[in-house]
């Protein structure tokens, strides 16, 4: 009895069996909303232990303020984890940021290395933006930092910080995807498999977040409105919510869209209230709005799919099929209970946003020789801006991590996108009329291709 007694809590200590632990390695600005003051909030608020290891205690961070206290604790750290050495602690998630020397930087990368057992290293290599290295830093850190980045699994820097650590010449934005693209992969030939780009804009006006991920080839984007102004901290929001995100199960292209999201709103409130930009950003008011986020679930999906259904299919089919018939079919395939249904069936579901707001969806599954596309729908109004090439690369990587080659849809023979479809390398293969019931029936191509 005491045997089992000590031996479940060891078990317990070591790593607590539902709760994920993260151990978060950054300084502590006492003033100022970054690092630390950030992480803990954050990654505690979706229900995962956060545990600190502060690396220099500062009245302030260093952007904006002059005459900051300073001071140092790296000569601490590896007192820590030889103390956490004895009680065998287990960690799944080592997140790194603002790191203050070489020293520090060649410790915690050891302390990785002694800690890392089957943990997931999330990276931040702070230390420059807008083209420019932050002033405290000597010229030789980036490199010094790649010690750090190359033990990561995912690593996160904004754009400036990619090209130092890549040894590459910073480049003025708008930015195209070959460009953003090519940075990511060149990346992860430092060492991590995901990557996760901030600052990345292909125009004056939104401004977001790329996603790499080396093993499956998978990309994604996503942006919002750029508000003016520069706000301190905002790297640690956005990096505090991905690891919070991707802690509790989420993938690389949610975590990175939520905490774009959450970081956006953060700023937003910030903007409206005057604040100061050295004092950091009112993250704290989205909190419930990110636990929303990194909880929701396929029923939660499938409502806002429906919803966005019906707003589209009554402007879209108003000249092309009858009301009654538009109903009748948004009731039978868009209901929340049918597109559950096809979840818990295999199919995948992609919903696009823009600026917080849901403005279109993709809904599609593996049939084994082929990929059938089962929905491709956007808003009105954003239809024409790309949206629907990004749906059919996605489709595109999916096939092709599944090792399909070819993909079809179903398509009203009225409906012009036959014409997009056609333009798109789709060709008419079959058609089709259906007696869907209720009196009604779809009169239909069946366009196919060969994966791109
Ligand atoms: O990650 C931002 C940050 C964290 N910690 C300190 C900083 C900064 C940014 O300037 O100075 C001490």
């Amino acid at each position: 009895m005491y045997i089992l007694a000590t031996l479940i809590n060891y078990y317990l200590i070591a790593r607590p069996m539902n709760q994920k632990r993260v151990l978060a390695i950054h300084d502590i600005s006492c003033f100022g909303r970054c690092s630390l003051t950030v992480a803990l909030p954050i990654i505690s608020s979706v229900g995962a232990e956060c545990t600190v290891i502060p690396t220099a205690v500062l009245s302030t961070h260093t952007g904006g303020f002059t005459g900051f206290t300073y001071r140092d604790l790296t000569e601490d750290i590896v007192p820590i984890v030889d103390h956490w050495k004895t009680l065998d602690l287990k960690f799944d998630a080592i997140y790194t940021g603002f790191l203050g020397s070489f020293e520090q930087i060649a410790i915690v990368a050891d302390t990785i290395d002694r800690l890392n057992e089957d943990t997931m290293i999330v990276v931040d290599p702070v230390m420059a933006d807008n083209g420019k290295l932050y002033t405290i830093f000597p010229k030789e850190f980036p490199m010094e930092m790649r010690k750090v980045c190359s033990r990561a699994d995912v690593l996160m820097p904004n754009i400036t910080e990619a090209t130092l650590l890549l040894g590459e010449e910073y480049v003025e934005g708008p930015y195209t995807p070959e460009y953003i693209e090519g940075l990511m992969k060149r990346l992860t030939e430092l060492g991590p498999r995901k990557i996760i780009l901030t600052g990345v804009y292909f125009d004056d006006v939104k401004l977001g977040a790329a996603t790499y991920d080396a093993d499956t080839g998978e990309k994604s984007y996503y942006f919002c409105d750029k508000i003016p102004g520069y706000y301190h901290g905002t790297g640690d929001v956005f990096g505090s919510a991905v690891v919070a995100a991707l802690i509790r199960g989420r993938s690389l292209p949610d975590a990175s869209r939520i905490a774009v999201d959450y970081t956006v709103g953060s700023i937003q409130r910030t903007y409206d209230a005057k604040t100061d930009i050295r004092f950091g950003v009112n993250f704290e008011e989205g909190i419930s709005q990110l636990i929303d986020d990194v909880f929701e679930d396929d029923e939660d999906l499938a409502q806002r799919i429906s919803g966005l259904a019906y707003e589209i299919w009554h402007e879209w089919y108003a000249d092309m099929i009858p009301p009654g018939q538009i109903d009748y079919m948004l009731n039978t395939y868009h209901s929340k209970e049918s597109l559950l249904q096809e979840m818990a069936d295999g199919y995948e579901y992609v919903v696009f946003r823009d600026s917080g707001k849901d403005i279109g969806y993709c809904g599609f599954k593996n049939e084994g020789d082929r990929i059938y596309i089962g929905k491709l729908y956007l808003l009105k109004e954003y239809r024409g801006k790309g949206y629907g090439k990004r749906m059919f690369e996605i489709i595109d990587s999916y096939a092709k991590s599944n090792g399909v080659g070819k993909e079809y849809l179903r398509v009203n023979k009225s409906n012009p996108t036959v014409d997009l479809y056609k333009k798109a390398g789709f060709i008419i293969i079959e058609s089709v009329v259906s007696d869907i019931g209720n009196g009604y029936v779809m009169d239909d191509y069946i366009m196919e291709r060969s994966v791109r």
